[in-house]
C-alpha cells in the first residue's frame, strides 16, 4: 500500500480502496463524507486512541499495572443452534485488556468480552433480531457478512453508551465473518472487534463427530507498557504482524489441543478475520476430503491439502483421521504459523 503522502498519512481514499471500502457508503457516512475528510492520519489516530483510557497512554509517573483477567482457551466448538426460527441475539461492545499470547496482554476492543467474539451459531431461514449496546468510550459499529442489509442505515455508528438495533435473515449457509466497520476499519479490526456467523443449511450437513470453528486474525503490536501492549497501527498498515492467532490467542491450541477420535468425521469451519493476510489453512497428516468455499454445501471441492481462506471470507472442511496422533493445524504461510497460528488436534483411539 505505497500511498503515503508524508510520514504519518496516506489519502484516505486509497486507503478504503485497499482495505476494499471506497464504495461503503455507510463507512463514509459515520464519518463524514470523502471532501470533509482527506486523509487518514496514523498520528491522529493513535491519538485518539491514547484518549480512550487505553493502559499505554498513562503518564509513566502515575502508570499502575493493569489487572487482566486470567487466560481462558477460546472454546472452538460450534455451539448447539437453537430450533427457533427467531433467534434473539444482544451483544455489548466493551473496552477490555486480555492476553493474545504466553504473557502479553494486549488492549483490545471487543465483542463481548472476548477475542474474537462470540461465535453465532444460526440456522439458515433464521430471522435475527440483533442488539448491540456500545460500552465502550469510542463508538463501534457492526457488519454481519451472513446478512443482506443496507450499510447505510444498519451498519452505522453507535456512540457510546447507546443501543443499535436491526433485524436480518440468515438466508445464506456458510461460515461468515462480522466485524466493526467503524472507520478506521483496520485499526477497529487489529484491536480484535471481530467473530464468525455459521449458519448451517436449511437441507441439512451430514453428521459430524465434531464441529470446530477457528478464527485466523493478526496482532499488531507497541512495546509493552506497564506490561500490556498496544495495537501499532503503522504495523498494521505495513502489514507485518508481531503475532497471528487461531480464535485470538497465540499457540493456544498447541498448548491445549482439540481433540478426535480415529475415524470420526471432523467438521471445521475456519473464518478469516485478517485485517490483511490470506490463511493457507492446512492440516499436517492428512487430506480434506471435503472443502466448501465459504462454507456453503454447494462450493465443494475434494481432496484439498490446503485452502485458502482470504480476509473476510470462510472455509469448511471435513476430514477423518486414519490413525492416532498428533495432528497440527496451521496456515501454511509459514511466517504466520511462526507467529503463533498453529495448533494441534490430538487423535486418539477411543
Ligand atoms: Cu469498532
Amino acid at each position: 500500500m505505497n500511498t503515503h503522502t508524508n510520514g504519518s498519512a496516506i489519502n484516505r481514499r486509497s486507503f478504503l480502496k485497499a482495505a476494499g471500502l471506497v464504495s461503503g457508503a455507510a463507512l463514509l457516512s459515520s464519518c463524514g463524507t470523502a471532501n470533509q475528510v482527506a486523509t487518514v492520519d496514523v498520528a491522529k489516530a493513535e491519538a485518539d486512541h491514547s484518549k480512550m483510557g487505553a493502559p499505554g497512554s498513562t503518564p509513566a509517573s502515575t502508570a499502575v499495572a493493569v489487572k487482566i483477567d486470567e487466560f481462558k482457551t477460546y472454546d472452538a466448538t460450534l455451539p448447539a443452534i437453537p430450533t427457533s426460527p427467531t433467534r434473539q441475539v444482544t451483544w455489548e461492545s466493551s473496552d477490555k485488556p486480555l492476553y493474545i499470547a504466553k504473557d502479553i496482554g494486549f488492549q483490545a476492543w471487543t465483542f463481548g468480552g472476548t477475542v474474537p467474539g462470540p461465535i453465532l451459531a444460526l440456522n439458515e431461514g433464521d430471522d435475527v433480531q440483533f442488539a448491540i449496546t456500545n460500552k465502550s468510550v469510542s463508538p463501534h459499529s457492526i457488519d454481519f457478512h451472513a446478512a443482506q442489509t443496507p450499510p447505510s442505515k444498519n451498519y452505522i455508528a453507535i456512540p457510546p453508551q447507546t443501543t443499535l438495533k436491526f433485524n436480518w435473515k440468515a438466508q445464506y449457509p456458510g461460515c461468515f465473518m462480522y466485524h466493526c466497520g467503524t472507520p478506521y476499519v483496520i485499526h477497529h479490526m487489529a484491536m480484535g472487534m471481530y467473530g464468525a456467523t455459521i449458519v448451517k443449511p436449511k437441507t441439512g450437513l451430514r453428521p459430524a463427530d465434531r464441529e470446530y470453528v477457528l478464527v485466523q486474525s493478526e496482532f499488531y503490536v507497541t512495546d509493552p507498557v506497564d506490561g500490556i501492549v498496544q495495537t501499532d497501527l503503522k504495523k498494521a498498515l505495513s502489514g507485518n504482524p508481531d503475532y497471528v492467532a487461531f480464535n485470538g490467542y497465540s499457540e493456544q491450541y498447541k498448548e491445549t489441543p482439540l481433540t478426535a477420535k480415529v475415524g470420526e468425521l471432523i467438521r471445521m469451519w475456519v473464518m478469516n478475520a485478517g485485517p490483511s493476510h490470506f490463511s493457507a489453512f492446512h492440516v499436517i497428516g492428512t487430506i480434506f476430503e471435503a472443502a466448501y468455499q465459504d462454507g456453503n454445501p454447494a462450493n465443494k471441492m475434494v481432496g484439498m491439502q490446503t485452502v485458502n481462506v482470504y480476509p473476510g471470507g470462510g472455509m469448511m472442511v471435513e476430514f477423518r483421521i486414519p490413525e492416532a496422533g498428533n495432528y497440527p493445524f496451521v496456515t501454511h504461510s509459514f511466517a504466520d504459523a511462526s507467529k503463533g497460528a498453529l495448533g494441534v488436534l490430538a487423535v486418539t483411539n477411543s
